[in-house]
């Protein structure tokens, strides 16, 4: 590599899966890996499926690129890998083969850029540091890196400067802090958005003072997930509260969020909170009847470590765990991005709590796909929240705390429902 500026791996993958070779969304996901095993910065990628056989695409990455062209009928890829510095293109390679079943291979690899046969313009780089400075964002100019939280419809993409403060792999998720030009640094688990410095009151706020206001006297508290500490960070500004419990499955989110996100991991060493890194599920099933006032579940989408909490026995315990006149509110994903958990998790309460008393709190989040949001309530006693009647007492709260997306309308639209969302939960 040392007399060549990059190196090109020309693959021919033979033999391959006819189905994966017209599948565009798998055929991304697995390049994006490639790139990302062998231990490229991915910038963007781009795919696309031709009818009714082939899929072309490109991962851009800071060393280069990876590119395919697949015709399915052949069972045949070619792939191109090109990168620079000390990405092993190699590790690539060997993935895609593996991923794509391919049978038979050829590959050729080239030096690209001979070094003695440039030569070499040095530019004025004070000048252009100079004008880069003059700039209102600089880095809007210099850098197009993007973050996508998506399924295989949809998506939501944040622009990030391209700095990582943190990027740890835990035992359960790929935990990143990343530096955006609009929302300030974002916390992201796996490829999905899970808060943000600037729009992150919007969850927090919405997911613990409708409880408390609705419940008027909520002392104990169990706070299941919300590793980022936001939650029980809202909930400890409320004097009447004796006791948070927080139990968090992934350490690594609480390290990360304290040493980078401390605006919203403010309350950690609060005396009322006691914090327990552990399993929220087994917690649950092994904690007292009738203890808690809340039950709070804030946890992520349901795959990975959060799958178990989006299961009917889980929701079964912390029924069980709540005192009368105690509430639940739990993440309740989105009725217009994932309706299919949003319903079952509804379903999944009107079956234990009751039918009445499984409301929905509907908010928006800008860095989640599609920006629309729930929380998703089971009530073990006869306070709605949508009935609330102490409005002057929460707006005083709302002012001495300076929330900034609560207040006592929001409150009761919330749970005021578009006509799509009553018929995804009534059936
Ligand atoms: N897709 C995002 C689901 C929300 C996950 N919880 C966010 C944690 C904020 N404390």
């Amino acid at each position: 590599m040392s007399n060549a500026l990059g190196n090109h791996i020309l693959v021919e993958f033979m033999g391959c899966d006819p189905h994966i070779m017209n599948d565009v969304s798998s055929i991304e996901r697995d390049m994006v890996d490639a790139a990302l095993k062998a231990g490229a910065t991915v910038i963007n990628s781009t795919f696309h499926h031709f009818s009714p056989y082939g899929v072309s695409g490109v991962v851009v990455i800071q060393e280069s690129h990876l590119a395919i062209h697949t015709w399915p009928e052949y069972g045949y890829a070619a792939v191109d890998l090109f990168t620079c510095g000390e990405m092993d293109a190699w590790i690539s390679f060997d993935y895609l083969k593996e991923c794509f079943g391919a049978k038979n291979y050829s590959a050729l690899e080239m030096k690209r850029g001979a070094v003695q046969l440039l030569t070499r313009n040095d530019f004025d780089i004070s000048s252009m540091r100079q004008k880069a400075g003059e700039w209102t964002n600089p880095e809007m100019y210099t850098r197009n890196v993007w973050f996508t939280d998506k399924d295989d419809n949809q998506a939501l993409s944040l622009r990030y400067t391209g700095e990582v403060y943190y990027d740890v792999q835990s035992p359960f998720q790929r935990v990143r802090i990343l530096e955006s030009p609009k929302y300030g640094k974002l916390l992201t688990l796996d490829d999905m958005f899970m808060t943000t410095e600037k729009d992150e009151f919007h969850y927090h706020e919405m997911i613990s003072h409708p409880a408390m206001f609705t419940h008027g006297n909520a002392k104990n508290i169990l706070v299941i997930g919300g590793g980022d500490g936001g939650t029980v960070r809202e909930f400890l500004r409320h004097e009447g509260v004796e006791k948070v419990t927080m139990v968090e499955i992934d350490g690594e989110v609480i390290k990360a969020c304290k040493e980078h996100l401390p605006s919203i991991a403010a309350s950690f060493d609060h005396p009322k909170l006691n914090l327990i890194v552990g399993d929220g599920i087994a917690f649950a099933r092994e904690a007292a009847n009738e203890e808690f006032d809340l039950v709070i579940v804030d946890g992520s989408d349901p795959v990975g470590p959060a799958e178990g909490l989006f299961s009917v026995e889980f929701y079964r315990n912390c029924h069980r765990i709540l005192k009368p006149g105690g509430i639940l509110v739990a993440q309740g994903e989105s009725p217009k991005f994932n309706e299919q958990a949003f319903t079952e998790l509804n379903i999944t309460l009107q079956h234990i709590f009751g039918k009445e008393n499984a409301p929905v709190s509907l908010f928006f989040v800008p860095t989640y796909p599609t920006g629309m949001w729930s929380f998703q309530y089971g009530l073990k006693g006869s306070a709605q929240p949508k009935a609330i009647s102490n409005d002057s007492e929460i707006e005083q709260f709302v002012n001495a705390k300076g929330l900034k997306y609560y207040n006592s309308d929001i409150h009761k639209a919330s749970f005021a429902l578009p006509n799509f969302v009553k018929t995804l939960i009534n059936g």
